[in-house]
């Protein structure tokens, strides 16, 4: 396959770029957070969207190599945003800004993740409980005990584990029991819906309560207007991140974005 070819080829390069979308504070708007989502500048193809290659990355193995280096380009960049902004903490009584890092299945179960995590840590002096992982639902429905214990060990090391796009497909409330989740990420389709179905609206601010009792954080994903980010405000949804805030941002962009904030 064409593009596996060159996909080699740009990891072996690191030819690959890492955007950041911001996660807000629904009600004063201040950034807390960034998620990075990769993107591959191709010499033909121009920028590369994720859906054409992670799914090829996933099959062939290669998004170990890539989410290797997708993991230490943010944590690296977290550490960067923090020093440029170390005053917040005090100034503001605000936390250092998190960065939030997509995490596919395939990769979590690699024998070396946990390793990859903590020398990720170590090397680029990110605050650990500044790095969030996003797994999806797949990585936790497996419950096997190598799953258990890693996520054990991540837990540990101070790294916060988030559920990615939470509420599609075999999504169970128990994950939330049996893991230690710290973040949920509401899945786009159901913040599409909330202004518009009493139903849709019923479910994401239950969501919202049950993860609040567990004290687990919730992050609303894909807001795209103002009745939107009010109506999650206004039932107690902390978080958020859309277009209405931020597309995802250039790696200059977001430390502007970090300077200003500071
Ligand atoms: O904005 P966007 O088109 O970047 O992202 C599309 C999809 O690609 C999302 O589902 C996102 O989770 C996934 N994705 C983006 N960046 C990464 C990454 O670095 N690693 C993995 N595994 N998935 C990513
Ligand atoms: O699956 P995951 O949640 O990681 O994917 C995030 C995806 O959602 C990325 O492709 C990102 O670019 C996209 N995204 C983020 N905010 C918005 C938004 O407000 N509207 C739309 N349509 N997509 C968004
Ligand atoms: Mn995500
Ligand atoms: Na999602």
């Amino acid at each position: 396959h064409e593009l596996n070819e060159s996909l080699d080829t740009a990891i072996a390069e690191s030819a690959f770029a890492l955007y950041y979308q911001p996660i807000v504070d629904l009600v004063s708007g201040d950034l807390v957070a960034f998620e990075a989502l990769v993107r591959w500048p191709h010499e033909r193809r121009g920028m590369v969207l994720p859906e054409e290659f992670i799914s090829l990355a996933e099959e062939s193995g290669q998004i170990v190599p890539l989410g290797a280096w997708v993991l230490e380009q943010a944590a690296a960049e977290a550490a960067a945003w923090q020093r440029l902004s170390s005053g917040r903490r005090t100034a503001g009584g605000r936390r250092p800004l998190r960065v939030s890092v997509n995490v596919s299945a395939r990769q979590f179960r690699d024998a070396s993740f946990v390793d990859q995590v903590r020398q990720v840590v170590d090397t680029t002096g990110i605050h650990p409980g500044s790095l969030i992982l996003e797994l999806t639902e797949s990585v936790l429905m497996r419950r096997d005990e190598r799953v258990r214990t890693d996520m054990k060990t991540l837990g540990d090391l101070g790294v916060r584990i988030a559920i990615d796009d939470f509420g599609t497909g075999y999504s169970s409330l128990s994950y939330l029991r049996e893991f230690p989740i710290s973040v949920l990420k509401i899945d786009k389709s159901f913040i599409d819906g909330l202004g518009l179905s009493q139903q849709q609206y019923a479910l994401v601010e239950g969501i919202t309560r049950i993860a609040d009792t567990l004290g687990v954080q919730v992050i609303a994903e894909g807001i795209e207007n103002t009745a939107q980010r009010h109506l999650l405000a206004s039932m107690g949804c902390p978080l958020g991140q859309g277009y209405l805030f931020a597309r995802p941002l250039t790696v200059e962009q977001a430390r502007i974005l970090v300077q200003d904030d500071a």
